[in-house]
């Protein structure tokens, strides 16, 4: 199959999650068999060789659109640049709409250029930067459509942008959903996990019909004990030369990674979990790292924290490299994903294939990836615990410090085996494959 990939993320431009997603599924499609291009725009990184340009009309004067190639893994990359597609992946939110529009725009036109060699089978749009460029395709190509959404925003665009990017048709309101809008246009709907999908179904319900999940994959190939710089030391060796590095004494270790944001991560829940804890007998032998940057109340609040405990906590508010992250997945007992919601999440797999237990809040994909102990003490992976209940954290902490050796080996056994096993990479193109010749189950939900 031809396969067009629309989206504002693609590896190595990475903010979150969403680049190594649309990778993964581009890449994986490839492997097989299928024939994989992919439209991004060039965010001012002059990615690839040049290989041609065009002027597009755009809020009333010119923009001259260079387009640049290059072959990665076997998929066909082309990202667009000039004028606003060479400004950061996400701009301010004003400039981002029009950002979008241009690539839509940008997008048609070099579908125009390339039209008789590569005629898709499927456009596979992702998340909602992608509305004109799919709306523009759809439109002027006539090409059957998938639109994932990796998370939904729930923002407004104003009708005239509709107007500008020559989709007016699709704005009757002056205030549109671009989600909305995408959902409406496209022939199928997914979202990256069951749960998700059946929580926000106030939105999918609209598309009702349509709409299915497909689950996204974990790459273990990177996220191995194998690579780790210790590999051959006993974990609570490995455990205790990380802490050191980070100037703690040993102890029960959990560790938080992730973007330090009131609505998502949950580093709230987490904070106020650690004060809970801290009146607890139990906390004397507890290490929290916590690693991320970015709410500037937030990281007060983390700083904060470790300052009354710094026996207890480590804060690192920086983008470690993967490597550094991989040793500590490796070395350290828990991994605490406290999230309010979380699509698919990525953290709880990485942390899985590296041994490192997820305790995390149930809700959306991490709820479908982990196996709480609760439920199934001989399959379990993790431990799930109701989301933004910090007592119920606090609680669920104390629980698994006093956890046996023997259960948590094998918890982490059966967590490695279903991240390698469950939810590969392969697994979620195999889906997407069937579901491009509409040959999937969808979200009915009578059927709960
Ligand atoms: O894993 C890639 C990612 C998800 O849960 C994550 C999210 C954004 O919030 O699909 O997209």
């Amino acid at each position: 199959m031809k396969i067009l990939i629309l989206g504002f993320e693609y590896l190595p431009i990475k903010v979150g999650g969403l680049a190594e997603a649309v990778t993964s599924i581009a890449e994986g499609l490839v492997e097989l068999g299928n024939e994989v291009v992919v439209f991004t725009p060039d965010h001012g990184k002059k990615l690839g060789e040049p290989f041609l340009g065009f002027e597009v009309e755009f809020e009333g004067g010119s923009v001259e659109i260079s387009v640049r190639k290059r072959e990665q893994n076997g998929v066909t990359v082309y990202t667009l640049g000039g004028g606003l597609l060479d400004t950061g992946v996400y701009p301010d939110w004003e400039t981002l709409k029009r950002k979008t529009v241009l690539f839509g725009k940008a997008s048609a036109g070099l579908m125009n250029r390339i039209i008789g060699e590569f005629k898709p089978d499927v456009v596979h749009a992702h998340d909602w930067h992608a509305v004109f460029a799919l709306g523009l395709i759809k439109k002027y190509f006539r090409v059957k459509t998938v639109f994932t959404i990796h998370r939904l925003n729930k923002g407004k665009l104003p009708a005239g942008l509709f107007h500008e990017a020559n989709l007016g048709e699709l704005a009757p309101y002056p205030d549109i959903d671009p989600e909305h809008t995408a959902a409406y246009i496209a022939d199928t709907v997914t979202t990256v996990s069951r749960s998700y999908l059946w929580e926000e179904w106030d939105f999918f319900k609209n598309f009702d019909g349509k709409v299915t999940h497909v689950f996204n994959g974990i790459d273990c190939s990177f996220w191995n004990e194998e690579l780790l710089e210790n590999a051959d030391l006993p974990r609570s060796e490995r455990r205790r030369a990380i802490l050191r590095r980070f100037g703690l004494e040993d102890g029960k270790t959990s560790m938080f990674i992730g973007r330090f944001d009131k609505a998502q991560k949950g580093v709230d829940t987490l904070l106020r979990a650690i004060e809970i804890l801290s009146s607890d007998p139990a906390f004397w032998e507890m290490r929290f790292l916590i690693i991320g940057k970015g709410d500037p109340e937030l990281e007060a609040w983390t700083r904060a924290v470790r300052e009354r405990f710094p026996r207890n906590v480590k804060v690192v508010n920086e983008v470690l490299p993967r490597e550094v992250v991989r040793e500590l997945y490796g070395s350290v007992d828990f991994v605490l994903i406290p999230s309010h919601f979380e699509p698919f999440g990525l953290v709880q797999l990485e942390a899985m294939c590296l041994g490192a237990v997820p305790i995390a809040s149930a809700v959306g994909g991490l709820r479908d990836t982990i196996i709480d102990l609760k439920d199934d003490p001989e399959r379990a992976t993790g431990i799930l615990v109701p989301q933004g209940d910090a007592f119920a954290l606090a609680k669920t902490l104390i629980t698994a410090k006093e956890l046996d050796d023997e259960t948590l080996n094998r918890m982490r056994e059966n967590g490695k085996r279903r991240a390698r096993v469950d939810f590969t990479w392969e697994n979620a193109c195999r889906r997407y494959v069937n579901l491009y010749m509409d040959a999937v189950d969808k979200a009915m939900h009578f059927l709960r």
